[in-house]
């Protein structure tokens, strides 16, 4: 999930995050991690396919979106929630909280009512990054970008190099360490892919 926030960010694309199957009794165990999500200001919603979306519904009004998440989440489910009309595919897999099988194996555009487009895509896990630069990379992290350019060294990693504004700021306590530890995973795997004999 943390992929795809910086992703999107990359791109130029507004990120929210949907949680789904709220209905379900393990829901309760997602608290920390929607509230992660939630810190770094990003929209969170609770919501179950199978019941009341005007939340979904709302945030996704007047706006071109796409559905990313892993399969048997319910991507599919709250589009025909959405869009009565579509009958997407739905898989069998019944309510679990943990990714099912791929029951849709295309991308689909489907209108919505009140000038709202949405796409429905196969489930997928996390994927990689590497083929973003540095720079791009940097500029998907919403509470990192600020010290873009402010390390002593140019082509500082942020991880030990002196002078290193974002371990200053991680130091001060103004940025969760697990950013930018995630941060240095994902120029790591960028800078592998760069120089694949290293
Ligand atoms: N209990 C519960 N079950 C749900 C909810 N939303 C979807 N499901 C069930 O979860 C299963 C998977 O739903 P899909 O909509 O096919 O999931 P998907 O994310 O589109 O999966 P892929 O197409 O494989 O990526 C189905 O059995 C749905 O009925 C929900 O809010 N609550
Ligand atoms: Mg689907
Ligand atoms: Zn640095």
């Amino acid at each position: 999930m943390q992929r795809w926030i910086v992703a999107a960010e990359s791109n130029g694309c507004a990120f929210a995050l949907i949680a789904n199957k709220s209905d379900l009794p393990g829901f309760a165990k997602l608290g920390r991690r929607l509230e992660a999500c939630r810190a770094l200001g990003y929209p969170v919603v609770a919501v179950s396919a199978k019941g009341d979306v005007s939340t979904v519904r709302a945030l996704v009004a007047g706006q071109r979106s796409v559905l990313i998440g892993q399969s048997g989440m319910g991507k599919s489910t709250l589009i025909n929630a959405l869009a009565p009309g579509a009958q997407a595919r739905v898989g069998d897999v019944s309510g679990a909280l943990r990714a099912g099988r791929h029951t849709t194996s295309e991308t689909t555009l489907y209108a919505l009512d009140g000038e709202a487009w949405i796409v429905d895509s196969p489930g997928m896990k996390e994927f990689g990054l590497a083929h973003l630069s540095a720079a791009a990379i940097m500029q998907g992290f919403v509470d990192l970008r600020t010290f873009a350019g402010r390390c002593r060294f140019r082509d500082c990693r942020h991880g030990t190099e002196p002078g290193c504004a974002v371990q200053e700021a991680a130091t001060r306590g103004e940025v969760k360490p697990w950013r930018v530890a995630l941060l240095q995973t994902l120029l790591a795997e960028s800078e592998r892919r760069a120089q694949p004999w290293s």
